[in-house]
């Protein structure tokens, strides 16, 4: 049966939250379970929701299909458009930008003119999927440009729109070529989403300065009695499923299996991140390199396991930090291990959500050290998973995650010695100062999980229309 091709309720997102899964018979398509999902799928049934996204494959036609009972509208790209406008202007250009230049970001026309094409079809697939007066949530910096061309076709709809990442200050944005275009898109939604309250004043200071519009705390009044609110909605994750995946009996015979193949005896620091140049992983490899040549740490009491997860593979940028890690990696185990005694374990991988939250577990220390980060989900899951009320988490104070996890070991990424200084200090730490730390830390994500933040996102949105 075809599925009903209107809704009440539409997302839009550059990915669907489905993958195409090969086996002997052919090939199908499984949800993957993100944290996006997981928030949006009660109000998604509840309203017969429609998600609109790429599904990440070339694909035969755009029809409307229906995966566990989600409904799906794909938006198909071209192999070309996918160079253009998501490697190109939504990796290359915006990512960096976005994440305080850490990579030099790149201008091009032809990914811009492709970033407009892909942005309007997406717009044109959420006009015709929504039926009169309906929610819109437009996500993330791949689709800036939908609020506004939404807008124009579908004055009637309520949108809203939320940035995963960074806005960035008034200095760096001003960088981009097509920057009053990308504050037109926004300024398309009733409501716009950040990560954290700094984001929503840059923005709110950028279409002062740049397009005159007057501002009041986080109002933006436009011409026609129109107005756009911009805040702070610090995003999170599923915390009672995520501690009861932890608790299971065999998560926890995973982290005992983990501990025993390290050596009972070591202290584990760990890194888990998608291998991204915003993530500092050099810098915590090199500092914890260092507290071994310095005799602070020897490879007897102490490992480091560094989980990288590919990612954007085509991208240049990320083909180099690649090999800068790796190298990193070969030098320091290269210099300081011995045979059957690496000081770092690294690990180029995808693993399962099992095998993550048996090495939450495992882990004495979580080293968390973005240069920039919208939130940072990672360090969230640590303090989830850590239901015995031990561990220790270094945390950078340029995560989002940071306005919130005020207990971590907050370091600034930049400066090796200072995480030198915080690594060692998190791994000799009282266990008492540790479980009051971790205590206040688990309260602060169990009271404000990902349930909470798709609420308040929606209920400001559209409470009324979506009967909230
Ligand atoms: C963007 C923003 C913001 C990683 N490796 C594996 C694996 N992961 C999972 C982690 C975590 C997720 O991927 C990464 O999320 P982060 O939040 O840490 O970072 P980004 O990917 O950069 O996400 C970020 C987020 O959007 C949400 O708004 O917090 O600031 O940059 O969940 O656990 N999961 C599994 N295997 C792996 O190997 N299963």
């Amino acid at each position: 049966m075809a599925a009903p091709s209107k809704s009440s309720f539409v997302v839009a997102a550059n990915r669907l939250p489905v993958d195409r899964v090969a086996d002997a018979e052919g090939s199908e398509w499984r949800t993957s379970p993100g944290g996006l999902v997981t928030a949006l799928e009660p109000v998604l049934r509840r309203h017969d929701g429609i998600w609109i996204g790429w599904p990440g494959s070339s694909i035969a036609d755009e029809a409307m299909f229906e995966v566990d009972g989600l409904k799906l509208k794909p938006v198909g790209l071209s192999n070309h458009e996918v160079e253009l406008y998501y490697e190109g202007m939504s990796n290359s250009t915006l990512w960096p930008l976005y994440h305080d230049v850490v990579a030099k970001p790149a201008f091009h026309r032809e990914w811009w003119d492709a970033y407009v094409r892909v942005n309007r079809r997406f717009a044109e697939a959420a006009a015709a999927c929504a039926t009169t007066d309906a929610v819109v949530w437009v996500q993330d910096y791949q689709l800036q440009l939908v609020p506004a061309m939404l807008r124009d076709l579908r004055p009637d709809v309520r949108i809203g729109f939320f940035l995963h990442i960074p806005f960035p200050p008034t200095e760096l944005f001003k960088q981009l070529p097509w920057r009053d275009q990308i504050l037109e898109g926004l300024l398309g939604a009733d409501l716009l989403g950040f990560q954290r309250p700094g984001g929503a004043s840059n923005f709110a200071r950028l279409v002062r300065l740049r397009l005159g519009h007057k501002t009041h705390r986080d109002q933006i009044r436009l011409g026609e009695g129109r107005r756009v609110d911009a805040r702070a909605y610090p995003i999170s994750l599923d915390f009672r499923q995520l501690e009861e995946l932890a608790k299971t009996s065999s998560v926890q015979a995973r982290t005992d299996e983990i501990r025993a193949e390290i050596g009972a005896d070591r202290k584990i620091f760990l890194g888990v991140d998608r291998l991204d140049y915003t993530k500092g992983i050099r810098q915590r490899l090199r500092a914890f390199g260092e507290l071994i040549v310095d005799g602070a740490l020897t490879v007897d009491d102490a490992v480091f396991v560094q989980v990288a997860s590919p990612s954007r593979e085509r991208v240049q940028q990320y083909v180099e930090v690649r090999d800068d890690i790796e190298r990193w990696v070969g030098r320091i185990n290269g210099d300081l291990g011995r045979i059957g005694r690496h000081p770092i374990h690294y690990l180029h991988s995808s693993y399962p959500r099992e095998e993550m939250a048996a090495l939450f577990q495992a882990a004495d220390v979580m080293v968390v050290t973005p240069f920039a980060d919208g939130m940072n989900l990672v360090s969230k899951e640590y303090v989830t998973c850590r239901y015995r009320n031990d561990g220790a988490l270094v945390l950078s104070e340029f995560a989002g995650a940071a306005d919130e996890l005020k207990q971590a070991f907050l370091v600034n990424p930049h400066d090796i010695n200072g995480l030198k200084d915080s690594m060692l200090a998190a791994v000799s730490a009282d266990p008492r100062d540790l479980t009051r730390r971790m205590r206040a830390m688990r309260k602060q994500v169990r009271e404000n999980d990902i349930a909470s933040w798709a609420n308040a996102f929606l209920s400001d949105l559209g409470g009324k229309r979506l009967g909230m």
